[in-house]
């Protein structure tokens, strides 16, 4: 970590703004035809945020659908620390993908939603409504029903607990709902604590709910993947990915690597992190979390230190 600190006083804010730069010109790796299907271009939020064939993930066809076009939703497996698939990374469901999206929850065991957008921001809708609001109601999407059992209010976001009811097979289960409700709009949160209790209290759920809901689990260990999105599913949902792997490899080695990491999301979903602001967050926040856990002695730490141009 004291290299990353020197890293970040080396380069000053401009340097990281270029090495974010130089990232963002990288072509994507890789062709979106699925994306690009005509069957499937009213599948996607934005026309110019596809998914990599390679990653994305298939749902099970349904039978009374050509499989060509039944199978496909904007979401896209990344790879966590030591682990693959750690999370899916989606867009914010649109109203005709609702039914999809539950499809998919339930075909990978899905165990926790992480939600990084409100559902509208500046008077701009982000993502549809795809989960009941209130405690104690049920909705229906298409083969699912799914109830909030209820809700947990924390500070900066809101856990929903949910039971999804499959249709089909009759069978029912548990999952977690997070809402973080303090992302602004545009950039990044003020300071990095709060998204970092977020992230402890997301880890931690995971591995709650894995051996009180899977105690026989035998799939590859840290369990199913956790959905992650946003509106897009690449500014905020690359952030917090960023950071969750970023965070596991330090707690294990002591070591980051923000670039690769990045560089290396961007493979499996691409244009993953947005904006300058957000990797630069990723960096302040990882520094943030070594100095409260103490692996990292307090250092001086101004953003107008920062400010003057490198070299
Ligand atoms: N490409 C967008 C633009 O041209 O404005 C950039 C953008 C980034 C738009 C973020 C919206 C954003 O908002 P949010 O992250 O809240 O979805
Ligand atoms: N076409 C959209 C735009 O340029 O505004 C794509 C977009 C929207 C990209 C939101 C990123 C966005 O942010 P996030 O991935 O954080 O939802």
């Amino acid at each position: 970590v004291q290299d990353l600190v020197q890293h970040v006083k080396r380069k000053k804010k401009k340097g990281i703004y270029q090495e974010y730069e130089e990232i963002r010109k990288e072509p994507p790796d890789g062709t979106f035809d699925y994306s690009k299907k005509a069957s499937n271009q009213i599948k996607n939020r934005y026309s110019d945020v596809l998914c990599l064939d390679q990653s994305r993930v298939r749902l099970c066809p349904l039978n009374n659908e050509d499989d060509e076009t039944s199978d496909y939703i904007n979401a896209s497996f990344m790879d966590g620390y030591k682990r693959s698939n750690a999370y899916i990374a989606t867009q914010g469901p649109l109203p005709k993908t609702f039914g999809d999206f539950w499809r998919m929850v339930w075909e990978q065991m899905v165990l926790i939603i992480v939600m990084t957008t409100r559902v509208v921001e500046r008077g701009r809708v982000k993502c549809g409504q795809y989960w009941p609001l209130e405690a104690g109601r049920t909705e229906d999407y298409g083969y699912f029903l799914v109830r909030n059992v209820h809700i947990e209010m924390f500070q900066d976001f809101k856990l929903s607990h949910l039971e999804l009811f499959n249709t089909q097979t009759g069978e029912s289960r548990e999952l977690s709902h997070y809402l973080y409700m303090s992302w602004p709009d545009f950039g990044v949160p003020k300071s990095a604590s709060a998204m970092l209790d977020f992230q402890a209290h997301v880890k931690q759920r995971q591995e709650f709910s894995l051996r009180t809901l899977y105690p026989d689990w035998t799939g590859p260990p840290g369990g199913p993947p956790v959905v992650v999105h946003c509106s897009a599913g690449i500014g905020r949902t690359g952030t917090f990915c960023t950071l969750d792997i970023c965070l596991s490899r330090l707690e294990d080695i002591g070591t980051v690597d923000i670039k690769q990491t990045v560089r290396h999301m961007r493979t499996q979903r691409a244009f993953s992190i947005q904006t300058w602001d957000q990797y630069y967050f990723c960096y302040k926040a990882v520094i943030e979390y070594a100095q409260q856990t103490g692996l990292l002695q307090p250092v001086e730490w101004s953003d107008t230190e920062l400010e003057t141009d490198s070299e």
